[in-house]
C-alpha cells in the first residue's frame, strides 16, 4: 500500500522529484491531458483577468475550444457532499501522472503524493517549536524572494504568504461534527446534499475550515478556484484534507453518507498515458480503496469530544438578523442584528425541537458574500450586553472567500448570489451566558480581515443572522 508522507518528515528525494515532474508536466501541451495545465484546468479555469495571466504562461495557450468544452474541464466540487470524494479522485490520477513523470525522469518507481499537515501547529502532542513549523510552507516552495534552487518547478509567483496564521489551521469544528451530510440547515463535516456542484452553498465544515481559509491564507493563484491548482502547494494542501477525511471517518459514531445519490454518482478524468475513466463516488470510500494511506494519524487522538448533540436533530430559528452594517469600515464591517421578537419566531419548528440539556446549539450565518480579488480570511467575532466591538471582542471563527468572483455573477452553476457560511458559535455563546453577558436584544457580529486588502479585492455581505434551538 502507498503511503503519502508528512512534508515535515521526508528525508528523501520526494520533493526534488516531485519538481523535476513539474516541470516535465509543465512542458506538455495544454491540450494535452496529462499536462500541468489541463490537470489544474480540470479543477477550474477562467480566461480573464487577473486569472489569465497564470494561464498565458502555459504550453500552447490558448487552449482550443474544444479542450475546454470537453467536459472534463472546470469540474471540482465545491459547497456540497461531493467536495471529499471529487477531491479525492482527483489527487488518486494526478498523484499516478507525476509518478509516471517522475519514472520518465530517471526517478523511484514509488513516488507518492506528501501532505503538509499544519493542524500540527494546534497539536498538543508535539513541542512548540514543531508547531510553529508546521505554520510554515516547506522550504522545497521556495519563499517570499523566490524559488528554492533545488526544486525550482514548486515555486510560483504571487502568493501572499509562505507562513500560515494559526487561527487558520483549526481543525476541530470540522472533525467534532457527527454527521457528514444533512439536508436542514444545521452544520455537518463533509457539505449538505446536491446534485453536481461546481460552486454550490452547502459547504461543510471541513471545506469551510481549515480548506477554504487556507487556500486565501496562502493567496495568489491559491486563492481563486481557477488558478488554485496551478501551484504546487494545492496538492499537498488537499492532501491534509483527503486525511482529515480519514481520520475522522475512524472516529467513533462517524460514517460516510449511504444514499446511492452520493455513492453512485460519477465524475471523469485522465489516467496515466491520457486514457479517459471514470470512477464512481462509492470507489473512493475509504483510502484502502485505492490502496494508499496515511502516515499520521493526528488530529485523532486528542481530540476533544463533541459538545453538542447532533444537529440535524433539532430545530433551528432565526433569532435574529441584519441586512446593513451598522459600524466599522466597508472592510470590516459591523452588523447588529435586529432580533426576532420571541412571539414571530416559527412556531411549527417549536414542536420538532426538543434540547435534551439546556445547553443550545447557536449557529451565526454570513450570506450573499459577493466581490472579487485577493480577499485575506476574516476573522468573525460576536459581542453581546456590555462587551463592545470597542471592547473585548469574542472569536468565533474564520471565513475563506474561496471562489468568491465565481460566485458573484450568474452562470449556468449558480445564480451570482454569492457565497455563504455557517458557523458554530455555540462554545463562545455559552461562555458569554455563562459571564451573564448575553443579551438577546444586543447583539453585534463583526468581520475583520486578517489582513489588508490588497489592491483591486473587495467584498460586501448581505445578511448576517443568528440561529439558535428554539427553547
Ligand atoms: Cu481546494
Amino acid at each position: 500500500m502507498k503511503v503519502r508522507k508528512s512534508v515535515y518528515e521526508l528525508d528523501d528525494d520526494t520533493l526534488y522529484w516531485y519538481s523535476k515532474a513539474v516541470e516535465h508536466l509543465k512542458a506538455r501541451d495544454i491540450n494535452d491531458p496529462t499536462s500541468w495545465w489541463y490537470l489544474a484546468a480540470v479543477h477550474g479555469y477562467y480566461n480573464l483577468p487577473p486569472s489569465v495571466t497564470y494561464w498565458q504562461e502555459a504550453t500552447g495557450y490558448p487552449p482550443s475550444q474544444s479542450t475546454i468544452s470537453s467536459g472534463y474541464w472546470m469540474r471540482c466540487q465545491h459547497g456540497t457532499w461531493y467536495f471529499l470524494p471529487w477531491h479525492r479522485m482527483y489527487l488518486y490520477y494526478f498523484e499516478r501522472i507525476v509518478a509516471d513523470a517522475v519514472l520518465q525522469e530517471g526517478g523511484p518507481a514509488d513516488w507518492a503524493l506528501p501532505y503538509w499537515n499544519y493542524c500540527d501547529a494546534v497539536n498538543p502532542d508535539i513541542d512548540t517549536q514543531a508547531q510553529s513549523k508546521a505554520l510554515t510552507m516547506p522550504s522545497g516552495f521556495g519563499d517570499a524572494n523566490g524559488p528554492n534552487s533545488s526544486s525550482p518547478g514548486l515555486w510560483i509567483r504571487g502568493r501572499r504568504n509562505y507562513v500560515l496564521n494559526k487561527l487558520n489551521v483549526n481543525p476541530w469544528p470540522a472533525m467534532n461534527e457527527l454527521l457528514f451530510t444533512n439536508d436542514s440547515s444545521g452544520t455537518n463535516f463533509g457539505g449538505g446534499v446536491t446534485g453536481f456542484s461546481h460552486f454550490g452553498n452547502e459547504t461543510g465544515q471541513v471545506e469551510s475550515l481549515p480548506h477554504n481559509v487556507i487556500h486565501n491564507n496562502i493567496g495568489g493563484a491559491m486563492a481563486d478556484p481557477n488558478t488554485a491548482a496551478l501551484d504546487p502547494i494545492f496538492w499537498l494542501h488537499h492532501a491534509n484534507i483527503d486525511r482529515l477525511w480519514q481520520i475522522w471517518q475512524l472516529q467513533t459514531g462517524r460514517a460516510n453518507p449511504m444514499a446511492s445519490q452520493w455513492r453512485d454518482f460519477t465524475f471523469k478524468f485522465h489516467d496515466v498515458g491520457a486514457v479517459p475513466v471514470t470512477m464512481k463516488v462509492k470507489e473512493v470510500e475509504t483510502t484502502q480503496h485505492l490502496n494508499y494511506t496515511y502516515s499520521q494519524g493526528y488530529p485523532a487522538i486528542s481530540a476533544p469530544q463533541p459538545t453538542s448533540p447532533p444537529l440535524s436533530h433539532f430545530a433551528l430559528d432565526v433569532v435574529g438578523a441584519s441586512l446593513q452594517q451598522s459600524a466599522g469600515d466597508k472592510n470590516s464591517p459591523s452588523f447588529n442584528l435586529d432580533m426576532v421578537p420571541k412571539s414571530e419566531r416559527n412556531a411549527s419548528l417549536a414542536k420538532k425541537s426538543a434540547p435534551s440539556e439546556a445547553r443550545k446549539k447557536t449557529l451565526i450565518k454570513v450570506s450573499n458574500v459577493t466581490g472579487k480579488g485577493d480577499v485575506p480570511p476574516l476573522n468573525v467575532y460576536i459581542n453581546s450586553g456590555n462587551e463592545t466591538p470597542e471592547g473585548t471582542r469574542n472569536f468565533v471563527s474564520c471565513i475563506g472567500l474561496f471562489g468568491l468572483a465565481d460566485a458573484s455573477y450568474p452562470t449556468l452553476d449558480h445564480d451570482g448570489s454569492g457565497l455563504s457560511f455557517v458557523i458554530d458559535a455555540t462554545d463562545v455563546v455559552e461562555t458569554l451566558r455563562r459571564r451573564d453577558n448575553w443579551d438577546e436584544e444586543n447583539i453585534s457580529i463583526q468581520l475583520v480581515p486578517q489582513e489588508s486588502l490588497p489592491e483591486g479585492a473587495d467584498y460586501h455581505v448581505g445578511r448576517v443572522s443568528l440561529h439558535s434551538e428554539i427553547d
